[in-house]
Order: structure tokens, then C-alpha cells, then sequence
């Protein structure tokens, strides 16, 4: 076994049983000129994880890893988008509607596709979601088991929101998450520092925390069990 340097403490992982997943990094959310800047928000915040996280996935692919990708949206016909979903937050323009980036998380459209940085390569599954959890009407939990996948190494976007959702929703199903903060972000600084210490909080109640450079250090040393 290989460990990360984490809080409450070590995160001990296998390579070759761990997927590294990368939760929402869509541009809507983060792009300046997205559905999330026109709400008000400052993804400049969220932009701040691109960076670590790029150098992370790039490591990930390296050791081969197995690499999922999430992102969050709707069907063009909006079946799939709940009524309270739809109507939440009394906005002129929401889900469904024509947004800066085309139609505001809508899959196909722009601002629901994967920021470029980022960007899946072939064999890099893709899981769209309707709600803020990944796990949540997705196949995520059969593509882990099918790979007997037990670990998560967990970035994306917003912390308190689809990360957190993720995370528990994980922890429920016996994955364990290592979450790297550095790699995550919320449009409140508040909410990302209280997001995380949640996960971390009671014994690791949700998970572990660590961040990008101690991941790096631990998997460029871990041994060579990672899938071809
Ligand atoms: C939100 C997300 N915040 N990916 N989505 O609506 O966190």
C-alpha cells in the first residue's frame, strides 16, 4: 500500500483499485462569461483548482489510472430535470433557458461541456448527472465495481455542493474519497472552508483531505500495481 500525507490521517491507496475523479469542471461554472457568472458569482474562485488539478490528472494518466469525469446537465427535452429543480431560485433565466454559453446546462450545449484544460481523453468515461451527486440515476457505482474500483481521488467543483454530495453519497456505498483541496473550490470562501473541514471532521467522517502536491509525491513513490 502507498500513502498520502492527509487529514485526520494517511490515506492509504492502491493505484490500481483507485480512479481519480474530477467532479463538474464545466464551463458554465467556471469560465468567465458562464451561467455561474451570470449568476454573480467570482469564478475566479473556482478557477483557482484548474491548475493543480491539470497536474494531477496528467500524473493519474500517467500512472494509469482510471480517470472519470462528471458533469452535471439535463436532456435537451428537460425530462430528466425535476420540477423543483427547474424552478429553484426564481431565476429569469435558468436550467433549460438560453444562456451565455447556449442552453444553461443542457448537455450538447457549450457551457456544459468540460473546460478545455481539462478536457477527457478517449477511454475517460464521462458520467453526466442530473442532480449534484454522481452517483445519483448515473451507472458511476457498476463502472467502479466493474473495475473494482474501491478509492476515490476526488477534485471538481463547488465544494459544498456536487463535491460534498459526491463524497457522502461515496462514503455510503463503502468508497473511500480522498478529497485534495487545492483541486476543489466554492464561490464562497466560507463554504470551501467549512466544506472541507466537514469531510475531514470526527475521524474522517466523509473522507480524507489532503492536496495536490502531497497526492503527487505519493503516487510518483507509490509501487507499480496500476492497471495497463
Ligand atoms: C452546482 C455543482 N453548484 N457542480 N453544481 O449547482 O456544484
Amino acid at each position: 500500500m502507498n500513502a498520502v500525507r492527509a487529514d485526520p490521517y494517511e490515506f492509504e491507496f492502491d493505484p490500481a483499485t483507485s480512479a481519480l475523479l474530477i467532479i463538474d469542471m464545466q464551463r458554465d461554472f467556471v469560465d468567465p462569461g458562464g451561467f455561474g457568472e451570470a449568476l454573480g458569482n467570482d469564478v475566479s474562485h473556482l478557477r483557482k483548482a484548474i491548475a493543480p488539478t491539470k497536474r494531477v490528472l496528467d500524473a493519474a494518466r500517467r500512472a494509469g489510472m482510471l480517470v472519470i469525469h462528471t458533469r452535471e446537465g439535463h436532456r435537451p427535452d428537460l425530462a430528466d430535470l425535476p420540477r423543483n429543480k427547474k424552478l429553484r431560485g426564481r431565476l429569469k433565466s435558468g436550467i433549460g433557458d438560453a444562456g451565455p454559453m447556449g442552453r444553461i446546462l443542457v448537455r450538447g450545449e457549450r457551457g456544459h461541456g468540460i473546460i478545455d484544460e481539462l478536457a477527457p481523453i478517449p477511454g475517460e468515461p464521462v458520467v453526466d448527472k442530473p442532480g449534484k451527486g454522481a452517483f445519483h440515476a448515473t451507472d458511476l457505482d457498476a463502472m467502479l465495481k466493474n473495475r473494482v474500483i474501491s478509492q476515490l481521488i476526488v477534485c471538481g467543483v463547488t465544494t459544498e455542493v456536487c463535491v460534498h454530495t459526491t463524497v457522502r453519497e461515496a462514503n455510503d456505498r463503502g468508497y473511500d474519497c480522498l478529497v485534495l483541496e487545492d483541486c476543489t473550490g466554492s464561490y464562497f470562501p466560507e463554504f470551501q472552508a467549512v466544506g472541507i473541514k466537514m469531510i475531514k471532521a470526527q475521524g474522517g467522517i466523509f473522507g480524507w483531505v489532503s492536496d495536490s502536491a502531497r497526492f503527487l509525491e505519493a503516487l510518483a513513490g507509490a509501487k507499480g500495481t496500476a492497471r495497463a
